[in-house]
């Protein structure tokens, strides 16, 4: 064998290679615990609470040669805002945006309409999928999966169908297997080193979100938008100025996410400003802003300055 043919064969073996995955589902069914748990950084806000996750979030994970892309999503549902019909459409595209979906269930219980519309939605996009039946630390017996297996396996749709638990890890090996076998040759979107493409500005306003949804109660913290006015590194001092607007939807809510003498608000800030900080590896002073817009859920205008794409 010449020497130029023994090199070529080397180089082949380290090609680069990428896969994007659209990890779709229901809300609450663990797809951003997923992206979170495979890429080994909190790169998704998590609650127990459904509708989470409101735009489309990038993890990445490099393994050698192999970069894989996850593409979080907000959870499918019947929208009543235009805020939540948005939130559909940016799921809904994601599947065309995938080498491979991997649409996540629940271990029991029935299918909802918006899951199986969206499972037509993948069919007609025609993109790989595989199942993935998450919460399996949740299964009171391990045969409770085989009536759920059998019946997407009846679907036709799904190439794979994988159960994981981001609780305890199982199944999430064989799942990153599985998705390597719809690799495309190509080079790094990312560099090898990163795990999301998210601006650390657009982290701060989701952490913030989060405690939001973990401390207020009912629809309050699911009419919140946060924006960061300021993010400014000082030069003398290892510290970062971070300002904040909250905006809630009613003037009703915006008592309740003050709170009694200032003191919802103020566990709110504490409690995000702890987990920027470890997250900057700095000191944060962090101020919040509460403030009004009516309705902006529905409100076209307000979306976009928010961010949300059409
Ligand atoms: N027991 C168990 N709970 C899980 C698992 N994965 C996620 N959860 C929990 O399920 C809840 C929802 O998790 P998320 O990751 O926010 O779900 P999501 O699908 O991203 O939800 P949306 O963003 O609202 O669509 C949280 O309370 C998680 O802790 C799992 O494997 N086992
Ligand atoms: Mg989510």
């Amino acid at each position: 064998m010449s020497k130029e043919v023994d090199m070529f064969a080397e180089g082949a073996m380290f090609e680069e290679k990428s896969v994007f995955v659209a990890i779709v589902g229901r809300p609450n069914v663990g797809k951003s615990s997923l992206v979170n748990h495979l890429v080994g950084e909190k790169v998704a806000i998590v609650t127990s609470k459904p509708q989470t996750t409101r735009t489309r979030i990038t993890g990445v994970l490099t393994v050698d040669e192999l970069q894989y892309v996850f593409l979080d999503t907000p959870g499918i549902h019947r929208a009543r805002t235009k805020l939540g019909e948005r939130m559909v459409k940016a799921a809904t595209e994601s599947v065309g945006d995938g080498d491979v979906v991997a649409m996540l269930f629940e271990p029991y219980g029935e299918l909802n309409e918006a899951e199986l519309k969206l499972m037509e939605d993948i069919r007609r996009q025609e993109t790989p999928a595989v199942a993935v039946i998450n919460k399996t630390d949740t299964l009171k017996k391990k045969e409770d999966l085989l009536p759920r297996m059998k019946m997407l396996q009846e679907t036709g749709l799904f190439r794979e169908i994988l159960a994981t638990s981001t609780v305890d890890g199982e199944g999430t090996e064989e799942l990153l297997a599985a998705l390597a076998g719809y690799a495309v040759p190509s080079p790094h979107y990312f560099p090898d080193d990163s795990y999301t493409d998210m601006p650390e500005k657009a982290l701060v306003a989701e952490i913030l979100r989060e405690k939001m949804l973990l401390n207020l109660r009912d629809e309050i913290p699911h009419g919140i938008a946060v924006t960061v006015e300021r993010f400014k590194e000082r030069e003398d001092k290892d510290l970062v100025d971070i300002d904040v607007n909250i905006y809630c939807e009613k003037k009703s809510h915006k008592g309740m996410v003050i709170g009694k003498g200032g003191a919802m608000l103020k566990k709110i800030a504490s409690q995000a400003r702890v987990e920027c900080e470890e997250f900057l590896g700095t000191k944060v002073n962090l101020q919040c802003w509460v403030k009004i817009k009516d309705d902006w859920r529905d409100n076209d205008f307000l979306l976009n300055n928010f961010g949300f794409q059409k």
